[in-house]
């Protein structure tokens, strides 16, 4: 399957529709429209695919996350210098307990939405939080190198230069990366874009540093397959789906998260990094696909699909041995970036804690 030279926003949509099928259901607007109604979610902000953004649009956007970048900290976790580092943070405080258990995509669906927040109310910016549809790039035939979402003008600047590494720190044996060093173009360069948090994953020590990235393009190609894609939307509960979105910390089984995660990061760049991933503006982008393909995977069947949760509350815990499963009245928090919240308010977007939802 190829997707060359897609332009237009509704053709763009297909990449991921055409395995996502059958779409919305005519009760999935039913279901979105009551809870809009009783939860005060009247204009959900609309999510596009960042190609689909017009070109000043985003210029806005990439000066919004320059502008987060350089508001002063609310100190929700020592370390931070900027709100941008505040999220960082808190990711990286919480990383323990949020990634290969049942709330995962939950929590990283609420944790994008705050984000998107603090680019609205701190830093101007209008829209939704953009998504990148990677498997546009994987099946386009072109280098990674030139995929357009690097594009030093008009996207997130691109990769930065290959530092050598002992193999011992590549832990998950990350083939073909090529870079290792501070990004070098865009607008995340060191002269536009400090981080204060990482490489170390202590949250209290502040220690300016550049954006690093290490494609490692074998791994991004393949990883981020339409394959993949139809494996999770085949899964008939959400269980079942979110482990297989997660996959393992092992590329043994092929995975999207970690295909987006690797493939950028490598070994040394900032998003390859369990802890600091955030550190990279593209980990909002990566992310907020991801949690596309769970919403759309929510639209084939919503009336049950917006309820179904489940999945280990301890990392790993598949079956249950050291604790039970998240239920809808689990609940997940961002620290001092947002209040505390049962899953139940997580599972719809367009519910009133969050009130989003995605062009398609
Ligand atoms: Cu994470």
């Amino acid at each position: 399957m190829k997707f060359i030279g897609f332009t237009s926003a509704a053709v763009l949509c297909l990449s991921t529709l055409s395995i996502a099928s059958p779409i919305a259901s005519p009760e999935s607007s039913d279901i979105s429209s009551a809870s809009r109604d009783s939860n005060g979610c009247r204009e959900p902000i609309v999510r596009k695919e960042w190609r689909s953004l017009t070109k000043n649009e985003k210029k806005k956007y990439l000066a919004a996350v320059q502008c987060l970048a350089k508001k002063k900290s609310i100190n929700a976790v020592p370390g931070a210098d900027s709100i941008y580092d505040d999220f960082q943070g808190v990711h990286s405080s919480q990383t323990p307990n949020i990634h290969f258990v049942g709330h995962f995509l939950p929590w990283h669906r609420y944790f994008v939405s705050a984000y998107e927040k603090a680019l609205r109310e701190e830093c101007g910016w209008t829209g939704g939080q953009p998504y990148w549809d990677w498997l546009i790039d994987s099946q386009s035939g072109i280098n990674m190198t030139s995929w357009s979402i690097f594009d030093p003008k008009t996207g997130f600047g691109g990769n930065g230069p290959f530092v050598e590494i002992d193999e011992s720190l590549n832990f998950l044996g990350i083939d073909g990366r090529t870079g290792g060093g501070c990004v070098q173009d865009g607008p995340f360069t060191f002269d536009k874009f400090k981080l204060s948090l990482g490489p170390s994953h202590d949250v209290n020590v502040s220690n300016p540093h550049c954006l690093t990235r290490d494609f490692a393009e074998p791994i991004a190609l393949t990883n981020l397959v339409p394959e993949v894609i139809e494996e999770m939307m085949s899964k008939t509960t959400y269980g079942a789906f979110a482990r297989r979105t997660e996959g393992e910390p092992s590329f043994d089984v092929k995975n999207v998260h970690g295909g987006g995660h690797f493939g950028v990061g490598g070994v040394l760049g900032a998003i390859g990094d369990a802890y600091n991933s955030p550190g990279d503006p593209l980990f909002y982008l990566h992310h907020a696909n991801l949690d596309r393909i769970w919403w759309q995977w929510q639209q084939k069947d919503p009336k049950r699909r917006y309820k179904d949760v489940s999945g280990p509350i301890v990392p790993f815990d598949y079956t249950n041995l050291s604790g039970g499963n998240v239920t809808l009245d689990f609940t997940i928090n961002l620290g001092k970036l947002g209040k505390s919240v049962p899953l139940s308010e997580v599972v719809n977007p367009e519910s009133g804690t969050m009130c989003f939802k995605y062009d398609c």
